[in-house]
């Protein structure tokens, strides 16, 4: 997708600070950190939210909870969170699907 923000940073035209890439997923800091782990867990495959995933999507999704599983050890979190927002009104702000790798601090719920 030629505009898109997280396209374009998995194609290697806009800078990022990359944790973990392979052929299907990229993992970058968040530019706006919300907790002391912030990781942004981004499919390469243009989807633009979870609205859009199918059955076509499973094994892809499975992966990205297998990558934030991995990285949760790897980073030695106790406690975290893996959040999408789908759709504006829960928050989503760039349209290519990505899953918010949270940890660090404690979280409260139900969340704001
Ligand atoms: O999450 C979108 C997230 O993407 C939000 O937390 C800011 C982050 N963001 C925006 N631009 C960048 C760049 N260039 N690098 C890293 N992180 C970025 P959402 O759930 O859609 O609101």
């Amino acid at each position: 997708m030629e505009n898109c923000l997280f396209c374009r940073i998995a194609a290697g035209e806009i800078e990022s600070n990359k944790v973990y890439e392979d052929e299907r997923v990229l993992a970058i800091h968040d530019i706006n950190p919300v907790a002391p782990v912030h990781i942004l867990l981004i499919p390469k495959e243009h989807i633009s939210s979870l609205h859009e995933v199918d059955e076509s999507h499973t094994e892809l999704m499975g992966y990205v909870q297998v990558i934030a599983a991995r990285l949760a050890r790897e980073l030695g979190l106790e406690g975290f969170r893996v959040v999408n927002n789908s759709g504006a009104t829960a928050g989503q702000s760039v349209f290519h699907i990505h899953y918010h790798l949270l940890g660090g601090r404690d979280f409260r719920w139900p969340p704001g």
